[in-house]
């Protein structure tokens, strides 16, 4: 959950989200993440024009960092209810869609392989691995 959630009290919305839909929390820590580690985290977005936006968004303030866990396919799972990158197409329903209006502050990121959870892990819960 990206700082804009944290920033608007979203915490236990979008928790409960993830819970209602019967994924379980396995590792969770509020954290404000260091200009590094988003570097390192967003490296597929490094020199587009949002890039420096993007990372000092992303560490302006405290993120909820979660690994999540479900029977299988658990990042499609995630994506799914988090809705598109875009709010404004987000069909409601959808976290981003309900909750979410702007492209910059869209609430929540989410790994979008089982490779991309695999090395984001890894990155955020390196004892996890
Ligand atoms: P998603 O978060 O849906 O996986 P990505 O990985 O393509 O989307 O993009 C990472 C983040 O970068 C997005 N959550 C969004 O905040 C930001 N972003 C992506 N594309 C743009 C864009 N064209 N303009 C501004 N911000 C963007």
């Amino acid at each position: 959950m990206k700082p804009d959630g944290v920033e608007r009290g979203l915490v236990g919305e979008i928790i409960s989200r993830l819970e209602r839909k019967q994924l379980r929390i396995v590792a969770a820590e509020l954290r404000t993440i260091d200009v590094p580690t988003a570097t390192r985290h967003y490296a597929e977005h490094e020199g587009k024009p949002f890039f420096e936006g993007l990372v000092s968004f992303i560490t302006r303030g405290p993120a909820m960092v979660m690994v999540v866990e479900g029977p299988s396919d658990t990042w499609r799972v995630v994506r799914t209810l988090m809705g598109t990158t875009d709010p404004k197409d987000s069909p409601p329903g959808t976290i981003r869609g309900d909750l979410a209006i702007e492209m910059a502050q869209n609430l929540i990121h989410g790994s979008d392989s089982l490779e991309s959870a695999q090395r984001e892990i890894a990155i955020f819960f390196p004892s996890l691995v």
